[in-house]
């Protein structure tokens, strides 16, 4: 008799372009991932917006349709030189510049009445020891900052905190050679592919993270 198993997801989302930008690494991972098939999963990469607000709805509608067991949110930390899990997600919104819905919150929580802070469910430093090992420049980020991306990465571990079966986190990534200016760090499209791929691979194989001192991973 033959039985239907049904392939369990890892959604991997990217934003859309920001800032007045026409492309955003994270996007084009997402984008590069999408139908790859990881240890058994299958990649459903997607698009969020860049907009406070709407970026979460659309979030948890793509973890209502595709019920992943594991959700890396990407986005681009333009400036940082590697690729960087993120450990914690605050719960405020500080925005520096407009969204592109033209938002700009100062000093607002992403959820009222919601706690400071979650960590990510993901094994940050097993994380980044495995992309070290394949040879690409990766660190444990201590914060995502408090715009769009802190929102869905604060908006993600809230949706998740009564669904212990899904594991979710972020990680953001440089800039692409094309949108670094002179002195700028960026990394080629093809290692952030590689390594968002090999975080994926490592998030599903090991529950628990490795237990390094901070000053290895850092
Ligand atoms: N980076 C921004 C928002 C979208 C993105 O890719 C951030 O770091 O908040």
């Amino acid at each position: 008799m033959k039985t239907k198993l049904k392939m369990r997801t890892v959604l991997v989302t990217g934003f859309e372009p920001f800032d007045g930008a026409e492309i955003n690494p994270s996007l084009e991972i997402a984008r590069n991932l999408h139908g790859a098939v990881i240890t058994g999963h299958t990649v459903v990469g997607a698009l969020l917006p860049c907009v406070f607000g709407a970026a979460i709805p659309e979030l948890q509608r793509l973890l209502r349709v595709h019920r992943p067991a594991l959700v890396i949110c990407v986005g681009q930390a333009g400036g940082r030189a590697a690729i960087t899990p993120e450990r914690v997600a605050l719960n405020v919104d500080d925005a520096r510049i407009p969204d592109n819905a033209g938002a700009q919150p100062v000093d607002r929580p992403v959820v009222r009445g919601g706690p400071a802070a979650y960590f990510s469910a993901l094994p940050v430093k097993a994380i980044v020891a495995a992309l070290r090992a394949a040879g690409l420049p990766s660190e444990v980020s201590q914060t995502a900052g408090t715009f769009v991306c802190n929102h869905v990465f604060y908006g993600l571990m809230h949706s998740l905190r009564t669904r212990k079966d899904v594991r979710g986190g972020f990680i953001h990534v440089p800039f692409l050679p094309e949108q670094a200016q002179k002195g700028q760090a960026s990394l080629p499209l093809e290692d952030m592919v590689y390594g968002v791929a090999l975080a994926v691979e490592t998030a599903l194989r090991r529950k628990k993270d490795l237990r390094l001192a901070g000053g290895q991973t850092q």
